[in-house]
């Protein structure tokens, strides 16, 4: 920084000491008169041009030391991970532009692997995403697991507990493939193939479900499940042996799933849900509120706030349909309706708390973006179906079945 003769006097009389560049655009002459006024200046003044010219004054006053680096650091990372509990992607992002971790799948995965309270819901909705990166992430994630040596229903113990399964049957079906193909790498000769393993794998969580949610009377015996499995293992039958090991296990105990949010998950783990904000078109009078929606149960349900517990309305999916709609007005709508074009059977509370019935012909709905359109979509479509795991096994089996005939 050049420093004027009016700066210098306002620093403190003496004129600076020039830096050597200046020195010698400006001339030998100069050189001499400066080196005279060295002599002169206090080392006070010395010192504080110096400082003035590195621009060292803000470490003088507030010095950061490597210490006080490790706690910014470590402040950040805490932010991160709080970013990450409320919004995965942005979390992410945001310890990657603060170079705290790498944007490389395999950074990204261990600190999902490995770092502490990160919220597994986030956990589960960032592994299942779609997009080329995050199925990376996916991978390097289910690699990090240990299965050698393990029977399914250990390995699936140790996976279940790393994060908790999203509700949509989507991401549910990438996050089962890839544990699969790694419970096949990790012991390549219990299954003829990932298939087999996928189809099993459902079935032990479907078994779980049945023998420990007490909604589920109809307790499956051991022999329903052997025959629940017939012919998984491309045509051929898994050892009796094998699968009676397994519902052994899971009659004594149950899976553990983690819970973030003090719901007990553990009984009704097979809870296709969903929650996010959506614009809805008021039913009479057609004005768009934002509302919180939650899908869970096969109902979907809207609140004002997130954290209201009543919700001002309730919609049993049961017999309607879901489609993509246009609107002059917004953007990525979706339409609830009922197929033969009846009025919806819903219910709200009106402001007194009076519970009234709802007055849709049908619901309108707008998302925020098109991919969320379709996952809602996706994932009211899965609810409507009541068990939306059913349509992935018995695609899995078909495929087994076809690839078996082809031999
Ligand atoms: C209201 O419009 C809101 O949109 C209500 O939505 C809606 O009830 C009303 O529908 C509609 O008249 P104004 O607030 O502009 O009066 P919300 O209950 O989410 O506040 P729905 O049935 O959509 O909940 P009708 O059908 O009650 O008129």
């Amino acid at each position: 920084m050049a420093v004027s003769r009016k700066d210098s006097f306002l620093w403190g009389r003496a004129p600076p000491r020039f830096t050597s560049a200046e020195v010698n655009r400006d001339g030998k002459a100069k050189t001499q008169e400066f080196e005279l006024l060295d002599d002169i200046q206090s080392p006070l003044q010395k010192l504080r041009l110096e400082i003035n010219q590195h621009n060292v004054m803000p470490d003088i006053h507030n010095p950061q030391t490597t210490q006080d680096k490790t706690v910014t650091r470590s402040r950040r990372f805490l932010r991160g991970k709080k970013k990450f509990n409320m919004d995965p992607n942005m979390g992410i992002n945001y310890l990657v532009e603060n170079g705290l971790i790498e944007w490389q799948a395999e950074s990204v995965a261990a600190f999902l692997y490995k770092e502490e309270g990160l919220n597994k819901s986030a956990i589960g909705n960032f592994l299942g995403e779609r997009e080329e990166m995050h199925l990376e992430v996916l991978k390097a994630f289910v690699d990090l697991h240990e299965f050698y040596d393990l029977n399914l229903v250990q390995a699936l113990r140790q996976f279940l507990w790393s994060f908790r399964l999203p509700g949509e049957a989507q991401k549910i079906d990438r996050m089962m493939e890839a544990f699969a193909a790694r419970y096949c790498e990790c012991n390549p000769r219990v299954f003829q193939s990932t298939d087999t393993c996928y189809i099993l794998s459902f079935s032990i969580i479907m078994l779980n479900t049945s023998l420990h949610n007490p909604n589920v009377k109809d307790k499956p015996s051991l022999q329903r499940f052997v025959s629940m499995n017939r012919g998984i293992n491309h045509g051929e039958d898994l050892p009796t042996e094998l699968l009676t090991k397994l519902y052994a296990s899971i009659r004594s105990e149950p899976f553990k799933i983690p819970q973030d949010d003090g719901n007990d998950l553990t009984l009704t783990f097979f809870n296709p849900d969903r929650e996010g904000w959506l614009l809805k078109m008021g039913g009479r009078i057609k004005t768009w509120k934002r509302r919180w929606f939650i899908l869970t149960d096969s109902c979907l349900y809207y609140f004002k706030y997130t954290t209201d517990k009543d919700p001002i309305g309730i919609i049993p999916l049961e017999n309607l349909c879901i489609r993509e709609m246009q609107d002059s007005h917004k953007l990525h709508c979706l339409e609830l309706y009922s197929p033969k074009g009846q009025k919806i059977k819903a219910c709200k509370t009106e402001n007194k708390g009076r519970v009234v019935q709802g007055q849709h012909q049908s619901y309108k709905l707008s998302a925020a973006s098109a991919e969320e359109r379709d996952d809602w979509i996706n994932a009211v479509r899965a609810s409507i179906t009541k068990d939306p795991f059913y349509d992935l096994v018995s695609l899995r089996k078909r495929k087994v079945i076809n690839n078996t005939s082809s031999y």
